[in-house]
């Protein structure tokens, strides 16, 4: 797992000139708005000695209404969680400033259903990642960027079902701080 950090690391520093491109430009008589970037891991519950449990860390984070926000979760997750029914949407970004989110690096608009691991939703702002499964033993990165727009504090939610009982929608989906947690843009 060092081994594959180092490589994560390498990924990190080629993806930040990209993600800089989306700077907005400023607004007539206000300041300048920021380019924020939030870094979560997406770990298995095994990494976290938690049998079955995967956990989005840090899973509640802080940005400012005229900002905007870089999301880049660098995922461990081998395992495939199709989306079922009206969940299925989540296999398409939505939101992003420019409808895509990159993959360790490629630019993609969807993810097939049957390589989703997990999703990274803020339903009330219309914004989603979709999560590919990671190879065996390595990780992925993935990115999108979005405006803040409006403050208040937002759940966000995993929509695959990758939790425990028999349809994969309890434990890990239900409990804070690990498939869910919340997302505050503040004044
Ligand atoms: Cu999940």
């Amino acid at each position: 797992m060092k081994h594959s950090m180092t490589k994560v690391a390498a990924l990190v520093f080629a993806i930040t000139p990209v993600a800089a491109t989306a700077l907005a430009s400023g607004v007539a008589g206000a300041a300048a708005p920021s380019h924020v970037t939030e870094h979560m891991r997406l770990i298995t519950g095994k990494m976290a000695h938690k049998s079955g449990w995967p956990k989005i860390t840090n899973s509640s984070w802080t940005v400012h209404k005229g900002e905007t926000v870089t999301v880049q979760i660098v995922s461990y997750d081998d395992g495939t969680a199709p989306l079922m029914g009206q969940y299925m949407k989540y296999a398409n970004v939505m939101g992003t400033t420019n409808g895509k989110e990159l993959v360790n690096g490629l630019s993609v608009s969807n993810v097939s259903d049957i390589n989703i691991a997990h999703t990274f939703t803020i339903a009330k702002l219309g914004f989603n990642m979709p999560i590919p499964v990671a190879p065996t033993g390595k990780s992925i990165v993935v990115t999108a960027t979005f405006k803040a727009t409006k403050t208040g504090t937002f759940v966000w939610n995993c929509f695959a079902p990758c939790g425990s009982s028999p349809a994969g929608m309890g434990g890990a989906m239900k409990g804070m701080d690990w498939m869910t947690g919340k997302v505050k843009v503040a004044q």
